[in-house]
């Protein structure tokens, strides 16, 4: 006979809401406070031991935090947001972890059951609102129903395709009292692939000329990347990670072939193009990783493809491949560890090319002006620890890191696949929370760093030492390169006056620097690590760069002098 259930003692739902985070191994939450969830914020002062809450000063900062921090843990990352404007600020970070497909729960105060659909104070309907942008949108209707709510955003944020859950809470629910039992920590569902699935991949690839790996996704741990490596170590395989999923693969490995993807060099593109077999581990193949559709075009891909995912919805969505497994990244990777070739591969020859090719483009390539970032971005490659964090935000400066920086396992890189602005900061404070020994650096435009810049207040806060790299052009640099391609010579609506960052910094307590030689930057770059290790504050270096240099190996007026060819050339045609 089962032993009755002692309950605990009646609570309100701030105190079972906070208490169910614990149970599932919740760390640390990101939050800016509004009085539509006093409950849970009250509920905060029992768990001091457990739980760190961080004050954050945007909710756009306080989402992308947590959205780092799932991607950092594998666990859901916690957000608390008020209602109304705290949602709307927030919901960038819920369409980053959705495009991203990274775990996390955003918790939104909601008016109470007795006012909702009145238009209330700040009231939205976030079913509606959330509803293209998160895997599952709830609101909690009654106390009780606490736990089993959590407990399922928990299971549905991490399993299949992880990806964000918004929990709405009306201030019934959370000034309610309940008597109810909490829930033990959820079960993380992990898939494996069959034996026949296995079988059927091993034929495929042994009877390929030239394969090709394309590893990406989320819901990778360190181990399964490492039974990755083994197997393409055993059987020889190039392999390339997926746009911006830079962590997922040793760029230092003899087997590494580059970043697939925007920005990719022409040898890189050939191959992937070129291969006969391409087997996608936890990639969802989206636009960027494909230049639109085509390097693997959909819906039938020239190259066979055996695309491995975890949520059987991916495979057979955008691509028709020739073999589909659904198995999440753990599960597939413990599944190739397994596997031992049975003849010598034929392509061992092409790897070694393809990283050769790829090292190649480690060498600083030319730019104009006093102040190369391919360098500065090749020196910090070389002086930076290999388990350091580099962050970065959306725009043309992040081509230099992403480039340069030879990155390897998770955590070393956080950067948006949604390609969502803002985002370096906030992802770099969420790393060095994470992560207090590693070093941690945040690339930022000058556009980027300006979108959540107040989240200093928040590594002064919390004595968080990172250092923040500025490169200032005066402009939204990338638009105008689209502008200069596509309406040469008349951009307009781009540029910006902007402060002394140097001098920003430093009214948080950091340490400021302004360098626009490449003399300057090694020197200023060692001041700031080593600031930010000492003092635990934030250390910037605003790099002042020739405005012409828009991404390695290309400039502004290169782009404009070809486009104005191209109008030149269709004039004469027509
Ligand atoms: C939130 C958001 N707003 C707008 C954009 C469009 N966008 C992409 S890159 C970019 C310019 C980035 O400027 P900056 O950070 O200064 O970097 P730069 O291109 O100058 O290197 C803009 C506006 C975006 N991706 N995300
Ligand atoms: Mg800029």
């Amino acid at each position: 006979m089962t032993q009755p259930q002692t309950l605990p003692a009646p609570r309100n739902g701030g105190q079972i809401l906070i208490q169910q985070l614990r149970n599932h191994g919740t760390r640390r939450i990101f939050m800016v406070a509004g009085e539509s969830y006093l409950p849970c914020i009250d509920a905060l002062n029992e768990h001091r031991d457990a739980i760190q809450a961080i004050v954050c000063r945007q909710e756009s900062g306080a989402a992308y935090m947590a959205e780092a921090q799932g991607k950092l843990s594998g666990e859901p990352g916690i957000c608390f947001v008020t209602r109304g404007p705290g949602a709307t600020n927030a919901s960038i970070g819920v369409h980053t972890a959705f495009q991203d497909s990274t775990p996390m729960i955003l918790f939104v105060g909601q008016v109470g059951n007795d006012f909702c659909e009145r238009e209330a104070f700040q009231e939205i309907d976030y079913r509606r609102m959330f509803g293209q942008m998160a895997k599952w949108v709830a609101q909690i209707d009654r106390t009780e129903r606490i736990p089993e709510f959590i407990a399922r955003a928990f299971s549905v944020a991490t399993s299949g395709r992880p990806g964000p859950v918004v929990l709405a809470l009306p201030e019934d629910t959370l000034w309610g009292i309940a008597q109810v039992a909490d829930l033990p920590h959820y079960a993380r569902v992990i898939t494996r692939p069959g034996a026949a699935d296995l079988a059927a991949l091993q034929q495929r690839l042994e009877a390929a000329q030239r394969p090709f790996v394309l590893v990406g996704g989320s819901g990778w741990t360190d181990e399964a990347l490492a039974q990755v490596r083994g197997f393409a170590e055993r059987f020889e395989l190039p392999v390339g990670v997926s746009w911006r999923r830079l962590e997922c693969f040793d760029q230092r490995h003899a087997n590494f072939a580059g970043h697939v993807g925007w920005g990719m060099h022409e040898d890189l593109r050939q191959r992937v193009r070129d291969a006969d077999l391409l087997l996608a581990l936890g990639a969802r193949l989206g636009e960027a990783t494909t230049e639109g559709y085509s390097l693997v075009e959909s819906p039938r891909p020239r190259q066979q493809l055996i695309h491995v995912h975890a949520d059987a919805g991916e495979l057979g969505r955008v691509f028709q491949p020739a073999l589909a497994i659904c198995a999440s990244n753990a599960g597939m990777a413990a599944g190739l560890a397994s596997l031992v070739p049975t003849r010598t591969p034929p392509w061992a020859t092409h790897t070694r090319e393809a990283h050769a090719t790829y090292r190649a483009t480690l060498v600083p390539l030319p730019s104009p002006g006093a102040m190369s970032l391919d360098a500065a971005a090749c020196h910090v490659n070389r002086v930076l620890p290999a388990e350091a964090c580099v962050s970065v935000g959306a725009g043309n400066y992040a081509l230099y890191p992403h480039r340069y920086r030879q990155f390897n396992g998770i955590g070393s890189s956080l950067a948006p696949t949604v390609g969502s602005m803002g985002y370096g900061l906030p992802a770099a404070i969420a790393a060095k929370l994470e992560h207090p020994q590693r070093a941690v650096v945040c690339y930022a435009g000058d556009g980027c760093f300006q979108m959540n810049l107040q989240e200093l207040g928040v590594a002064m806060q919390y004595r968080l030492g990172i250092v923040v790299l500025v490169f200032n052009n005066g402009m939204w640099g990338t638009i105008r390169a689209h502008q200069e391609r596509e309406f040469p010579a008349r951009s307009i609506a781009l540029e910006f006056d902007n402060p002394d960052f140097a001098q920003l910094v430093r009214a948080y307590r950091g340490h400021g620097e302004t360098v626009s030689d490449n003399a300057q930057f090694e020197a200023a770059f060692a001041r700031a690590l080593a600031f930010a290790e000492r003092e635990h504050l934030p250390a910037l270096i605003e790099i002042r760069c020739d405005a012409d240099a828009i991404a390695p190996g290309e400039t502004l007026s290169a782009i404009r002098a070809r486009a104005q060819q191209l109008q030149r050339e269709r004039a004469s045609t027509h």
